[in-house]
């Protein structure tokens, strides 16, 4: 049986309970392999049957996964496809009447009724900053191809040691200026440390349009508590602001110098659930930075869609790993066709 078969029964088998106390750490025993002390990558490698045409060298990239919490993988998708998803979102945009597809806008107009239909929106809000289409892939077959590619997915099965399952998307149209944050206070998953994301710019990335940000090394810093906690909820008595202060003066206490993604349409990052990362200010108004943003999790860490956390959700199945259909979309699911043929 391979190294991985092995891990998956394991995982299969493993209940994870939930927490009674506030966690402040992630615990040891769950982590992904690659997280735990005597993680033998090399070994992984040799008996990881998914290590075949990719764009990059798996044993090197997770190696640097270990140490930085992070991997670019550059020119690992076709920038037809990606164009696709523009010109997807383009139709959403043009033709917002028609849809009920969610989106987040973070204005001061909407304050306590950020999540909106993009119907509801007029159409310079929808194309203007602040605003976070949510879930587009559920909607558009080329972004589920693009957010599972064989290159993402087999990284992330190495790096889990399981099956992949997609948790949620985002795109954006601006950069997001958002503060310095880790994934795992806010996006939850069973296990929290079975969390990865991918940021897939849509074009080259421009200095001045709110690049992203992120500190190497940090995802093995300790933990921010809120008051309750390292998650983020409404108990907390800490808010985003007081975890960003926090993240930034730790890194610079322990040398971790921030870094700006500045990658060409094609590459794609992918970050660790504790890799505190952010989006830098927009230094010039009119440039856009159309990105695509993708979180991850395990099979046994996310078994549930979180808009019907009690119901049984509808997988699709693209290289191997699964996605949820929208359990209250339905009738928006594929919608956006074109990427069926390419
Ligand atoms: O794209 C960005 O600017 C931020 C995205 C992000 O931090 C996230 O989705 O966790």
């Amino acid at each position: 049986m391979s190294s991985l078969t092995s891990r998956l029964k394991t995982a299969v088998k493993r209940v994870l309970q939930p927490q009674s106390k506030p966690l402040k750490e992630f615990d040891y025993k769950t982590l992904p392999w690659i997280d735990k002390k005597d993680a033998d990558i090399k070994g992984f490698v040799n008996h990881y049957a998914r290590n075949k045409n990719l764009s990059y060298d798996l044993a090197e990239k997770l190696e640097f996964w270990r140490k930085n919490g992070y991997v670019i993988l550059e020119q690992a998708i076709a920038t037809e496809w990606l164009d696709q998803l523009w010109s997807d979102v383009e139709e959403l945009f043009e033709h917002n009447e028609k849809y009920q597809i969610k989106v987040q806008v973070d204005l001061p107009a909407y304050a306590g009724q950020a999540v909106q239909e993009a119907r509801a929106l007029p159409r310079e809000v929808l194309n203007g900053k602040h605003i976070k289409v949510m879930d587009f892939h559920n909607s558009s077959v080329i972004a589920k191809r693009i957010m599972l590619h064989n290159n993402i997915v087999s990284f992330l099965e190495a790096v889990f040691g399981e099956r992949v399952v997609s948790m949620q998307s985002l795109l954006f149209k601006w950069g997001s200026q958002q503060a310095a944050h880790q994934d795992f206070a806010y996006v939850v998953s069973e296990n929290p440390s079975h969390l990865a994301a991918s940021w897939i710019p849509l074009e080259d990335v421009h200095v001045d349009s709110g690049p992203l940000f992120y500190y190497p090394g940090s995802h093995t810093n300790k933990k921010f508590d809120f008051g309750n906690g390292m998650f983020f909820n409404h108990e907390s008595e800490h808010d985003p602001n007081d975890f960003a202060k926090y993240i930034e003066a730790n890194c610079e206490r322990l040398g971790q110098k921030r870094e700006t993604l500045l990658i060409k349409k094609g590459d794609l990052l992918i970050w660790h659930a504790a890799l505190a990362h952010g989006g830098d200010a927009i230094r010039n108004e009119a440039l856009t930075r159309k990105s695509f943003v993708s979180h991850y999790s395990s099979i046994n860490a996310y078994r549930h869609h979180r808009q019907a956390p009690h119901g049984e959700p509808i997988r699709q199945t693209i290289n191997g790993a699964d996605l949820f259909v929208h359990p209250k979309l339905q009738d928006h699911e594929d919608i956006f066709k074109a990427g069926e043929n390419m």
